[in-house]
């Protein structure tokens, strides 16, 4: 059953349905800049029929960061769960058919509260991934715009949920929290943090924010400390452990790989079918049960880049391995080689199901399809 939702003051709108895929899918192109509206596109769109969308009692998801690493896999698994009506994408970039499996497309900046709001509102938003984020070799580039984008969307969806517009929110935090002086091996949940980095920083702020908002204000906000996350999907972009994909690339594609990490730092890894699955789990786990409301440590496998090329060499013997660290060397030096992940076990049953080498065989099992 098809029902109206209120119009929009900002949105172009574009419904398309596409027969052989039988679903109806959405693209709102909103103004997205911040401070001003172009007088253009307000009058036009006062011209704009009411948006009609399905409406039901089912949770409604809103995906920020939809098109990036997690955001692309997780958006699918949404939709095959919750049906592709009930999934909202939002991202950055332009629409494309291909992009997205998620019924509705908004094209925004996450910056731009109002739009935000209006987003929650229009769609009647129960539950948001806040995957949106810069990683830690961009954040180090642009710390301010880092600091900015990796906070205050957080602190304006906190916000909402304490004002009852939204139920429930996820949002990732990383290992970069840790930092220097903390024991390297099995570094536990409670450890005190010492971040040296701008992505570590706002991470650990954004834990504290999760923590508070949910004391002081009962706000369900999940999170988790992902290791660096390998997919053959969509590329990594911008972070400390993104030798762990290009790796593969270029196994396939040249034979041989310049690891920008030295050949013995070890760092946590976990393959993205596992990242999917704990971030379900714990979403989908009780209320009550939840001990940790900062972020869950999650420690997935540990490995070294010379590991990481053995375990290629078993696949393609003639891959070759050089090591030229950059200034990521010195990230990856504050970090942990391995998490202790036990509360996560305990209180919402973390498991998983990829080893370095199972996760290996599957990467080049994938890329090699997908790069023909
Ligand atoms: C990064 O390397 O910045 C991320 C992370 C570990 O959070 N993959």
């Amino acid at each position: 059953m098809f029902n109206e939702i209120s119009n929009s003051s900002s949105a172009i709108i574009t419904m398309l349905f596409f027969p052989s895929r039988k679903k109806m899918q959405v693209i709102r192109c909103r103004n997205t800049h911040k401070n001003h509206s172009s007088p253009n596109i307000n009058l036009l769109l006062l011209s704009i029929p009411k948006l009609l969308i399905m409406k039901s009692d089912k949770e409604k998801i809103l995906i920020t960061g939809a098109l990036g690493q997690i955001g692309t896999e997780l958006t699918n698994r949404l939709v095959e769960i919750h049906g592709a009506e009930n999934v909202v994408a939002s991202g950055l970039d332009r629409w494309n058919k291909n992009l997205t499996s998620a019924g509705f497309y908004e094209r925004m900046d996450v910056t731009n509260t109002q739009l935000v709001r209006q987003v929650i509102k229009d769609y009647e938003i129960t539950t948001v991934y806040h995957l949106a984020s810069l990683l830690s070799g961009t954040s180090e580039k642009q710390p301010l715009f880092a600091w900015r984008l990796n906070l205050e969307p957080l602190l304006h969806f906190c916000e909402m949920a304490k004002e009852g517009l939204i139920q429930k929110i996820f949002w990732p935090s990383s290992i970069a929290v840790f930092g220097k002086g903390i024991p390297k091996e099995n570094v536990g949940q409670d450890v005190v943090l010492n971040p040296t980095t701008v992505y570590g920083i706002s991470k650990m702020a954004g834990e504290k924010w999760c923590e508070y908002y949910h004391d002081h204000f009962g706000v369900d906000i999940r999170s988790i400390r992902y290791p660096g996350l390998i997919s053959w999907k969509t590329p990594a972009g911008g972070g400390t452990t993104d030798y762990a994909v290009e790796i593969f690339y270029e196994a396939i594609e040249e034979g041989k790989y310049t690891s920008f990490i030295s050949k013995n730092t070890a760092m946590p890894m976990l393959y993205m079918d596992d990242a999917i699955n704990a971030t379900l789990k714990l979403m989908n786990a009780p209320k009550n049960e939840l001990t940790v409301h900062s972020s869950y440590n999650l420690g997935g496998m540990s490995f070294t880049p010379a590991a990481l090329a053995a375990e290629i060499k078993k696949e393609i013997p003639s891959f070759e391995i050089d090591y030229q660290p950059d200034f990521r060397q010195q990230i990856a030096d504050s970090w942990p080689a391995s998490i202790d992940d036990s509360v996560a076990k305990k209180d919402w049953g973390l498991q998983y199901d990829f080893d370095i080498a199972a996760m290996t065989h599957d990467m080049l099992k994938n890329l090699k399809l997908k790069l023909g």
